[in-house]
């Protein structure tokens, strides 16, 4: 195994371990708005700095770019890292959350780390060596036709300026596909895709902490990420889409013309 995913594996489980015992006692939880529905806890923040605190030891120079604390330190070696993604499902008992982190070197993504600390389910990647998870090799599913696939998105929950663009591919999908699931953590929808459980998955509006990991999962499964036109750069756009070859094609054709292409 590579030493960056040995540590970012460290990292996580470390993470996620202060997290799945905070989640036992949520009544004492502090929860902060950072802004109208974006919140955060100690539990992301005590998670974000024990992460950065394994990488430190182990890597002082590099660089990070993190939720919580933002971007420091000036590196070709970037972590991304989301420490709890799905704090409104932390707050809430709902246990779909996870923590995510990305090991990024001169602008690729390299390592992608999501832990589920619930389900203790660790997912795994590093670029040309497939992705894992736990200790077994996962592929995204192999469903041919939107109308067999099951499809995972996120709501609008902040920004709505593109909320009835979302709502005409809502409605698209909801007619073509098997289901539609809004699960409210987009690394483990992310990760889901990869292991086949989602044919495919779209959202608007992410943060590169969101999904840095998880795109990463998906390609080294045997999928495809993108925006939402089918070209490449999603990380710093934000809006996604991902599924396996045949999905990702079908739902940049049903989703794309709903938003105008910039
Ligand atoms: P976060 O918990 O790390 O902020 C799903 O829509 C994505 O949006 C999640 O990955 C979540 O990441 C983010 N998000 C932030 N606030 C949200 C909210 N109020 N409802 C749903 N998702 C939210
Ligand atoms: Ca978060």
């Amino acid at each position: 195994m590579h030493p960056l995913l040995n540590i970012a594996i460290r990292a996580a489980r470390r993470a996620g371990d202060g997290i799945a015992r905070q989640a036992k006692r949520l009544d004492h939880l502090t929860v902060t708005a950072k802004q109208r529905n974006d919140f955060v806890t100690e539990a992301d923040q005590q998670a974000e700095q024990v992460i950065i605190e394994t990488v430190r030891k182990a890597y002082p120079d590099h660089a990070f770019l993190a939720e919580e604390s933002g971007a420091s330190g000036s590196s070709d070696t970037c972590w991304i890292i989301d420490p709890l993604d799905g704090t409104t499902n932390f707050i809430h008992g709902v246990p779909q959350f996870a923590v995510s982190i990305a090991v990024q070197v001169a602008g690729r993504l390299e390592h992608g780390v999501i832990y589920d600390p619930m389900r203790q389910e660790l997912f795994t990647a590093s670029r040309g060596n497939g992705a894992f998870l736990d200790d077994r090799r996962i592929r995204v599913s192999a469903c041919r036709h939107l109308r067999d696939g099951l499809i995972a998105t996120g709501l609008p929950y902040r920004d709505f300026t593109h909320i009835d663009a979302y709502f005409g591919m809502l409605r698209q999908i909801m007619l073509e596909s098997s289901g539609i699931r809004r699960a409210g953590s987009a690394a483990l929808d992310l990760a889901w895709v990869a292991c086949g459980r989602h044919d495919g998955f779209w959202e608007l509006g992410l943060q590169p902490w969101d999904i840095a990991a998880g795109m990463l999962l998906v390609q080294e499964a045997g999928g495809v990420t993108g925006n939402l036109h089918g070209q490449p750069r999603c990380l710093d756009e934000g809006n996604i889409v991902a599924g396996n070859p045949a999905m990702f094609a079908a739902l940049v054709r049903e989703i794309g013309p709903h938003l105008e292409q910039r």
